[in-house]
């Protein structure tokens, strides 16, 4: 079990099988925000109960062959469904301030219109919500996370515009039944997982691979859909609900090879491919001028009449421009990124698109997944470039996080994960970068999209093969639960406060 003497014993067996910074002794600020992290198809089970529709999810983990490892699904997961209860309970128990969790389009909207409401879907968030607030824990609510509901994927699903109309009228919903005790809305969790995975690579569902061309039209679509999401908050709800509306984007950070002009812009490049590719339009209007330019390039030597790359009108930079009230970060990893002296100009997809050579070095820790090397510099190196490419919108990092195997409930590995990353953390904030809180992905155990349930992310581990999904805390909740008592990352003694 967790004690200062094992912590102090613990941390230095640490650092000796992986290389430790000295930590940031300052506590967090006071209403600074510590939280933990799930997703409706993730954890909720229940995919045919009480009304839910079909979504992408449910279709794709359907069907045969399947493409999930072990053919896993989310039909049950965590049941999180059924047992709400008891993960207030366990957030309760670790002390967090906020609790992220998405909401299920088809759970409320069985055919994605609102032709059909279901009403046990929305009593489910409802109570859940409830739930939470008689806790004291804050809702941060994720309106869409990966799981479109089936009918509207059979029709193209991000591709088609049409969806953009039918996801104001879903959040249009939220916010008049929800609003009242939500104080954070995020619309979208990382448009580049639903975008490139979904409709460029073909590595998310729906699985459609259609490289440089799918996933800038997901995108397009994506953006406007935010941007009149935003608006319609900030035009009906905001003066009487009073919160904050912002959209979460996944990067890893870009470490350039040299400092050679060419290895530092093509780290820059990446930043922009990864994450200024929604960022900059929200922010500033439009897509990053480098991205623009090079995919013209690239599409007319191709041979397309016109750029892959869809063009916003000067009247849609002005709708999307100015649309975040804060900006969701996840961050998880870094890659070493270069220069290509090999541009590969007749490949179009977005990787190739980016003309950059990526790696991640053979020396990083690794864990379960294999995406997944321990960087926590680039953590704050990459809080440091949201600063001064953003000018200082406020961030809420909404994912951080590492995966094990499961074999065994002493998750050091993530322990040491969380310090590091949280020192990075607390230095961005002595550096000045405006982040107000912090998600730990995740809660608990769940269905790992592709890797079904072999990657497991959670501070609490559930018993995917008892009938009831029993929750254990690993040995990190207890780390979690102190640094949320003390607000600070090392042993009290050495604690000193912020000012
Ligand atoms: C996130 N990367 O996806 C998702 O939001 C979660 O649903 C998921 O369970 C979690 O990370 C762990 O995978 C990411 O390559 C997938 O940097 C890949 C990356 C980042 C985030």
């Amino acid at each position: 079990m967790f004690s200062v003497k094992n912590f102090v014993l613990h941390y230095l067996l640490l650092c000796v099988s992986y290389t430790c910074g000295a930590l940031n002794n300052k506590r967090f600020p006071d209403n600074f925000l510590f939280g933990t992290a799930t997703a409706s198809y993730q954890v909720e089970g229940a995919w045919n109960i009480d009304g839910k529709g079909e979504n992408n999810w449910d279709k794709v983990t359907h069907s045969t062959p399947s493409p999930v490892r072990e053919n896993a699904t989310g039909d049950i997961a965590c049941d999180s469904y059924h047992k709400y209860r008891e993960d207030v309970d366990i957030l309760k128990t670790l002390g967090v301030n906020h609790y992220r969790f998405s909401i299920s389009w088809s759970r409320i909207l069985p055919t994605g219109f609102t032709n059909k409401i279901n009403q046990d879907g929305l009593a489910y968030y409802a109570n859940l919500i409830e739930e939470l607030k008689e806790n004291n824990i804050e809702p941060v609510i994720t309106i869409f996370h990966w799981d479109t509901p089936q009918d509207l994927e059979n029709i193209g699903g991000w591709t088609n515009e049409v969806i953009i109309d039918l996801f104001e009228k879903y959040a249009e919903l939220l916010f008049k039944t929800y609003g009242n005790d939500v104080k954070y809305w995020i619309t979208f969790n990382e448009p580049k997982q639903t975008c490139q995975g979904g409709y460029g690579s073909g590595e998310m569902a729906p699985v459609i691979k259609s490289p440089g061309i799918g996933e800038y039209m997901c995108v397009h679509n994506v953006l406007k859909a935010h941007a009149k999401v935003w608006h319609m908050y900030n035009d009906q709800f905001r003066e009487n609900q009073k919160g904050h509306v912002g959209i979460t984007i996944d990067t890893q950070w870009a470490e350039p090879n040299s400092n050679s002009e060419e290895d530092v812009q093509a780290a820059e490049r990446f930043l922009q491919f990864t994450f200024g590719w929604y960022a900059n339009p929200i922010i500033n209007g439009d897509y990053p001028e480098v991205m623009k330019k090079l995919i013209a390039d690239r599409s007319e030597k191709q041979g397309f009449e016109k750029s892959r790359l869809p063009v916003f009108t000067d009247e849609q930079v002005e709708f999307i421009k100015g649309t975040a009230d804060f900006l969701g970060v996840n961050y998880y990893t870094t890659r070493m990124v270069q220069h290509t002296t090999d541009p590969q100009t007749m490949v179009y997809d977005w990787i190739a698109d980016m003309e950059i050579h990526s790696y991640q070095k053979d020396e990083w820790p690794s864990t379960a997944s294999n995406w997944l090397k321990i960087v926590p510099w680039g953590f704050r190196k990459l809080m440091n470039w949201l600063k001064a490419t953003y000018s200082d919108i406020p961030i809420l990092i909404t994912e951080n996080g590492v995966s094990e195997d499961g074999s065994s409930l002493e998750d050091d590995i993530r322990i040491y994960y969380f310090q590091e990353h949280l020192s990075n953390l607390r230095d961005a904030l002595d550096d000045g970068v405006n982040i107000f809180g912090y998600t730990a992905w995740s809660l608990m155990d769940n269905f790992e999209w592709m890797k079904g349930y072999t990657e497991k992310f959670g501070i609490y581990s559930v018993n995917f093969s008892s009938p009831n999904r029993i929750r254990t805390p690993k040995k990190s909740a207890d780390y979690f639960k102190y640094v949320m008592r003390t607000r600070c990352l090392v042993q009290e003694s050495d604690c000193v406060d912020s000012v």
